[in-house]
């Protein structure tokens, strides 16, 4: 990398044969050479450590001259020392060493529980009892009389969580002489799902191409290695499935393990374990065998022995992510068998050497004709308690498929004795692309704190996918990767956002959205709260905003076929009948909705009969799902007392609005941020703005064929007509 002195030496020499005007453009241009040595904006994500005036240090143990007692016996702590060590040099000038036993110079003590003196160990005993494995203390102690902050924790990867966890509340700008926290991750496994593909492409994927640089693996380590292990370690990420979903059992074979080896040893210094995706049909394609049944010796030894490969190449391997019988992927259905046969088999092969087997839940049927939301449900629920104990089963937050908005999926909290692992999608597949700001925590959080009334009141999503509600052996979340080789990562700096807020959540699924909110935005941006306030509201309100221009009242998939980019309401010529948008709103003359009470497909009752009762009823079902559960006339009466046409067409409008607002808000944080991140938000706003008009022309220009109404008051008239918006096409669109 250059820096301007790499231009300036040269210069010297011929400097003296400037006249004074020659001069003055010299030392101008030297100016406004680029200084490549910086980071790009966005690169450093919530990362970024700027200096903290000494004055300004909420501590007084860092704001004298301070050394550190830190024994980094472990590679994990080794990373911790690191990453201390670069946070406080960069905040603070006042880091005099670190040492690796007590000293009376210490004002800050990094040591794991072995390495405390028995006195502090014994006061702390309750805490360590706490935090669990992977959990931390950070508190001010007494040493001898005097003051110091200890970060401490049971094992060396709590002690990495702790010391990002005192950065980052350094960084907020915390009183960091009065912490008192004893925290640990109330989830077992915290995951990040890639939907990455050998080739390089993601599949839904829109913030570049993959990480992972196959073809230079395992020799070539790409430095953003470490910078994305660094990233989710800060926010507690634990673990890493390589390979998208749709799988390629070449993956599988000794060559790309080699690969996948050389990203487990980057990755393990930071707590992360590697995961695969495991092609059903891999004896077969690589194996060289005639099947991939389940229940056949030669696939039980032939997984057995893969997984004895595997576990020599990468010993701490997390195991396989599965997606059979589902969209054409294979699956034991193919001969008969079923999920439990197949999960289970792969389980038995794992369990010698701790792996586990993620097996996904996504499935639905080109053949039943039966309601697509019910189809995952009726296929799993009667499976309950017949999957090995090393075996989750994954399961995405709604029904259908990432939706703006859905219901919860009705599979949580029906299958007490099974393991369930959430799956939200934090790339923004229906969501617009990475073109549209909107904060996903909000919907993460909506669906966690949803009520099952499975074990009486407070029997929310979060407590039956920690555990609590029904005592589940493993616990776990997992996330569809929004990263890729984009500088920023994530493509809309606002991306970044989901990718900290998922894993925060991840970490604690009880903790609110406002708050990861207001702690990402004082971690990228600022914490003046002139910028911070409005911004987060903006966040806040973003999720609802493309609800309004996208599904408002539970409409849902109504995205243009393949790529799900920009509406498609009218599309009903795809091969499969759920493929088809016409499917899902199913307007007609009368009205619009799916009908999923008993006199439609009741799905409603899959429910608790607690909310099958407020759902079958229109006037008790939540505004929000109406058109999930009925089909409703156009003049239907709701409770704004507006009929159901205008409220939708005007739900279009203030989905339209809010993003103007948001904008609005934008702009007026302009003063508070640098040029390059406010320019680069403003026009991805535009964009956003631009869409979500397109959204609420074209679907209420294509319901209103059937309501035969006229737009309400308040609603801009389209500037285009249906055909117009029907005509356009997308052949390129990422990540399809
Ligand atoms: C759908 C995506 C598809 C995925 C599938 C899945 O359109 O690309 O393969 O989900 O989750 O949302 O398996």
């Amino acid at each position: 990398m250059n820096s301007k002195l790499d231009y300036v030496f040269p210069c010297l020499k011929i400097i003296n044969c400037l006249s004074p005007l020659k001069l003055v453009y010299l030392i101008i241009f030297l100016a406004i050479l680029p200084t490549n040595a910086q980071t790009p904006v966005g690169y450093n994500l919530w990362l970024g450590y700027p200096q903290i005036k000494k004055q300004t240090v909420r501590s007084e143990y860092l704001r004298t001259t301070n050394s550190i007692f830190f024994r980094a016996k472990t590679p994990v702590l080794q990373t911790a020392r690191k990453e201390l060590l670069r946070g406080l040099e960069a905040m603070l000038d006042t880091v005099s060493g670190v040492l690796d036993s007590p000293n009376a110079m210490n004002t800050m003590w990094v040591v794991e529980k072995n390495d405390l003196n028995q006195e502090l160990r014994r006061k702390l005993i309750g805490d360590f009892e706490r935090i669990g494995k992977e959990g931390f203390i950070i508190k001010s102690v007494l040493v001898n009389g005097k003051g110091i902050l200890l970060i401490t924790a049971n094992e060396d990867l709590g002690i990495l969580y702790g010391v990002f966890k005192f950065l980052q509340l350094m960084k907020l700008q915390k009183k960091l002489d009065e912490l008192n926290i004893i925290e640990g991750p109330k989830l077992d496994l915290r995951m990040l799902n890639h939907w990455d593909n050998l080739d390089r492409t993601v599949e839904r994927g829109y913030a570049g191409f993959s990480l992972w640089n196959w073809q230079k693996l395992p020799e070539y380590i790409d430095p953003r290695y470490i910078d994305y292990a660094r990233a989710n370690a800060s926010i507690g990420i634990n673990a890493t499935v390589l390979t998208n979903v749709n799988a390629n059992a070449l993956v599988l074979t000794r060559a790309y393990l080699e690969k996948v080896a050389a990203l487990a040893d980057v990755f393990r210094p930071y707590g992360i374990k590697v995961y695969l995706t495991a092609r059903f049909s891999a004896p077969v394609e690589i194996g060289g065998l005639n099947t991939a049944d389940p229940l056949n010796e030669d696939v039980i030894e032939w997984w057995k022995d893969k997984a004895k490969v595997i576990y020599q190449m990468i010993p701490d391997f997390g195991g396989f992510l599965v997606k059979a019988n589902s969209e054409g992927q294979p699956g034991p259905q193919n001969y008969g068998r079923t999920h439990v046969d197949g999960a289970n088999m792969l389980g038995t092969a794992l369990q010698p050497f701790g792996g586990i087997v993620i097996w996904r839940a996504f499935v639905y049927s080109a053949t039943d004709a039966t309601d697509r939301a019910k189809q995952a449900f009726a296929e799993f629920v009667p499976y309950d308690g017949k999957f090995l104990d090393n075996v989750l089963v994954q399961v995405k937050n709604g029904p259908i498929d990432f939706q703006p908005r859905e219901p919860f999926h009705p599979m949580f909290g029906a299958m007490p004795n099974t393991s369930l692992v959430m799956e939200f999608q934090i790339t923004q597949e229906y969501l617009g692309f990475s073109s549209h700001l909107v904060f996903l925590p909000k919907l993460y959080e909506e669906v966690l704190d949803a009520e099952t009334y499975r074990k009486g009141n407070n029997s929310t999503v979060a407590k039956v996918i920690d555990g609590s509600l029904f005592n589940n052996k493993i616990t776990g979340m997992a996330g569809v990767a929004n990263i890729g080789t984009d500088i920023n990562w994530t493509g809309h700096p606002f991306a970044q956002a989901n990718w900290y807020g998922y894993g925060r959540l991840a970490w604690n699924p009880y903790l609110s959205s406002d708050m990861i909110a207001d702690e990402w935005l004082r971690l990228t941006y600022s914490n003046d709260s002139r910028f911070l306030d409005p911004v987060k509201e903006m966040m806040a309100s973003s999720r609802e905003a493309v609800v309004n221009y996208m599904t408002p009242l539970g409409l849902h998939h109504l995205m243009a076929t393949g790529h799900h980019y920009g509406p498609g309401p009218w599309v009903n010529d795809l091969s499969r009948p759920e493929w088809n948008p016409t499917y899902y709103h199913k307007a007609d003359k009368f009205g619009i909705g799916f009908d999923r009470t008993p006199s439609g497909s009741n799905a409603s009752s899959q429910y608790a009969p607690e909310l099958a009762k407020l759902f079958n009823n229109p006037d008790s079902t939540p505004e929000e799902y109406l058109l999930w559960f009925h089909h409703l006339p156009w003049d239907y009466r709701l409770k704004n007392g507006e009929i159901l046409w205008d409220t939708l067409a005007l739900n279009y409008q203030k989905g339209v609005d809010q993003v103007k607002e948001m904008l609005g808000i934008w702009k007026q944080a302009k003063m508070y941020i640098s040029e390059e991140q406010y320019n680069e938000v403003k026009m991805l706003l535009e964009i956003q703005l631009k869409e979500a008009k397109w959204w609420r022309n074209a679907c209420l220009l294509y319901f209103q064929t059937f309501s035969e109404r006229k737009l309400p008051t308040g609603v801009e008239l389209p500037g285009e007509n249906l055909e117009y918006y029907k005509s356009l096409k997308f052949p390129y669109a990422p990540g399809n």
